[in-house]
């Protein structure tokens, strides 16, 4: 389909076959989730990112190093980069020029040149079409040649041909789009997704200069709120930053990479003094969320490496039991790009690579080089193997933990929890839990509650943060031993795979329930961060939601209406505004569970009927695990501030 495309524009040869791929933009408006995911917030994030794919793209050809984005006053966004500027000539056949054909003619949009590892031919990859096709208007800018270019389009249609509009010392590409409202159902853009994002490109193409100015906020100086990130290490840059507030355990992280052959690979490693891993892996820029071949190959040759040093150095001599691949991963963060000319994803979310040769050469880099980091290192390297062998040595303590926990809830008289308030329904498929924070939320809760199919278990306060705890600690945890119990699973007791056994699950909706404040969106981000590391399978079953209790009640005489934003807040006070007055209105913020009566929690939260359950996927439970892995280690001044910036982590769309 690639190279019909890149005939189709490059030589103008437009036969029947190569018309059949250049659907019209039409099909991308009708169905625009089909394209970009979906017209959530995520959809509209897309939108820019595959603008700054393509720009991204050009610098990893070697002809961009900076890239700006702006977000306008309208919540347009303008993307700027100095890269080669799309193409402008005469497409002989079509009458049109080139750029008009990668703006307006789907899958047109990537380069024409071989030998290129495309972002946008990835998991994105509908190009920047696309985004024209769902924009109300767009305007591309293109200095090439000493010359500017300038097209607008609605919609995706233009409105004129492409013309010259002057000369220019510069050379790149301006696209400026506003995303049509009557398609996405949010337009708002949110700075701190923009910036996670761009700051992530700025680590995985060191040299690139990207930065962000939000046009519609000033700080304290009275300037654009604005960042600028850059990054001369990459991936050593990056674990360093992912690992910033964990104590490490040797100064500079590990760096492999190699450039030669056909695969170009990049992995950064270092290891800290907590009990968890942290993996991220990218194929072409893209997080490979489910990971796939490259990182099989990175475990490979890591387990093996470093087992046959420790067995060379005698440290294992004295060890009573095995050592296992986990073991060489607890307290791990490591970083692995690759650079794939035709990635092949896979999995629920399209995030696992698979093709099977990545994995080799992973290995390969991997093997080699951290064999010679660990001979030319060798002081570190013990380090590493006491890690390793501390982490055996944990593992047998939790497992002995935990087979005394599940062995205790066999035996005793229901096996259930005192705290657990069951329903009577016993068949799994109909049943739901809520996991209720705190016990005065939780009393409300079960009054509330119908008990034919609702359970309700209230967990008192924070629960213990799982990043900083010993393995065997977890599993003396009352909250968690409690949740483990009332959800009926268990984790694999005759291996020490942490495969979770699911045939005994009581319920079917796992329903975390917090204040609607940054308190319990952190408590929410911590029990999603627990089930992400120890109940995964429950998330990946589509198990677990997030229900969300109402931020107002408004009230008028008997007449009374809750709201879950701002917006609705005063939507439902410009409802009941009389003649411009307010009189009468009587608001009242929710700060807690803990405000709302029996009957106001049932109808606003708890009532199938009404109420609104956002569930968890896996990408948004990555994505609470990633933010929470960066606030953990120990006390760090900005990590309450950081929080309530990113609360809104916790809050997820379904
Ligand atoms: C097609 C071909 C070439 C570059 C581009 C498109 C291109 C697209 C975008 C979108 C945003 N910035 C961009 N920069 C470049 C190759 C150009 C050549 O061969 O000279």
């Amino acid at each position: 389909m690639k190279e019909l495309n890149k005939a189709a524009v490059d030589h103008g040869s437009y036969d029947a076959s190569s018309i059949q791929v250049l659907e019209g933009l039409e099909a991308v408006r009708k169905r625009p989730a089909m394209y970009i995911g979906d017209i959530s917030a995520k959809g509209l994030h897309h939108l820019v990112s595959e603008v700054v794919d393509n720009s991204i793209d050009e610098a990893m050809a070697g002809y961009c190093s900076n890239i700006d984005v702006i977000i306008n006053e309208d919540d347009s966004v303008t993307v700027t980069d100095d890269g080669r500027g799309i193409p402008v000539d005469m497409h002989e056949k079509e009458k049109r020029s080139a750029l008009e054909v990668v703006m307006t003619v789907l899958h047109a949009g990537g380069k024409f040149d071989k030998g290129s590892y495309k972002v946008s031919g990835g998991l994105h990859g509908v190009g920047v079409s696309c985004v024209n096709a769902l924009s109300v208007n767009l305007k591309v800018t293109v200095h090439r040649g000493g010359k500017m270019y300038v097209q607008e389009y609605e919609k995706g249609t233009p409105m004129y041909p492409v013309k010259e509009v002057g000369e220019t010392t510069k050379r790149g590409t301006v696209v400026t789009f506003k995303p049509d409202d009557t398609i996405f159902q949010v337009t708002q853009y949110s700075y701190d997704t923009l910036s996670t994002r761009l700051r992530e490109l700025a680590f995985l193409n060191k040299g690139v200069r990207l930065s962000i100015t939000d046009r519609r906020n000033k700080d304290d100086n009275g300037e654009f709120i604005h960042e600028s990130f850059y990054s001369e290490e990459g991936l050593k840059e990056f674990v360093q930053y992912l690992d910033g507030a964990r104590e490490k355990l040797v100064d500079t992280p590990i760096y492999m990479m190699s450039d030669k052959g056909a695969m170009p690979v990049e992995v950064a490693m270092q290891y800290n003094s907590s009990f968890t891993e942290n993996l991220y892996s990218y194929v072409n820029n893209i997080n490979t969320i489910e990971g796939g071949t490259h990182v099989a190959g990175f475990r490979r040759a890591l387990t093996r490496t470093l087992k046959s040093y420790a067995d060379k150095s005698g440290m294992l001599s004295k060890l009573k039991f095995d050592i296992n691949g986990d073991d060489f991963r607890e307290g791990l963060t490591a970083v692995i790009s690759v650079k794939v000319a035709e990635p092949q994803f896979e999995g629920q979310t399209k995030t696992k690579l698979g093709n099977s040769d990545v994995a080799g050469a992973v290995d390969t880099v991997v093997s080699e080089m951290l064999n010679n980091y660990l001979e030319e290192n060798p002081k570190d390297a013990k380090t590493i193997v006491n890690k390793v062998i501390l982490a055996a040595t944990a593992r047998h303590a939790a497992r002995k933990a935990r087979e005394l926990v599940q062995r205790k809830s066999v035996l005793s008289n229901t096996g259930l929890p005192g705290k657990l308030a069951d329903c009577s329904e016993k068949n799994p498929a109909m049943c739901e839990i809520y996991l209720v924070e705190g016990d005065s939320a939780g009393g409300t809760a079960k009054q509330g509650r119908d008990r034919k199919f609702q359970a309700i278990l209230p967990l008192r306060g924070k629960i213990l943060n799982v990043e900083k705890a010993m393995p065997h600690k977890i599993f003396e945890n009352e909250e968690i031993k409690t949740m483990f119990t009332a959800l009926g699973v268990s984790i694999g007791t005759v291996d020490d795979s942490k495969e979770l056994n699911l045939q005994r699950l009581r319920y079917h909706k796992v329903i975390i329930m917090t204040d609607a404040d940054v308190d319990g969106s952190h408590i929410a981000t911590l029990i999603l961060t627990f089930f992400f590391r120890y109940m995964k399978e429950l998330i990946e079953n589509g198990y677990v939601y997030i229900a969300t209790p109402p931020l107002y009640l408004i009230k008028k005489g008997k007449d009374e209406k809750y709201a879950w934003s701002e917006d609705e807040r005063q939507a439902i006070v410009k409802e009941y505004t009389v003649n411009g007055k307010e009189s009468n209105i009587h608001i009242q913020r929710y700060k807690g569970l803990g405000e709302m009566n029996a009957e106001q929690l049932w109808t606003t939260t708890m009532d199938p009927a009404y109420r609104v359950l956002r569930q968890v996927d896996i990408t948004n439970a990555f994505e609470a695990n990633r933010i929470f892995s960066m606030l953990m280690g120990d006390e760090v001044p900005p990590r309450r501030e950081f929080i309530e910036k990113n609360a809104k982590y916790a809050r997820i769309d379904a």
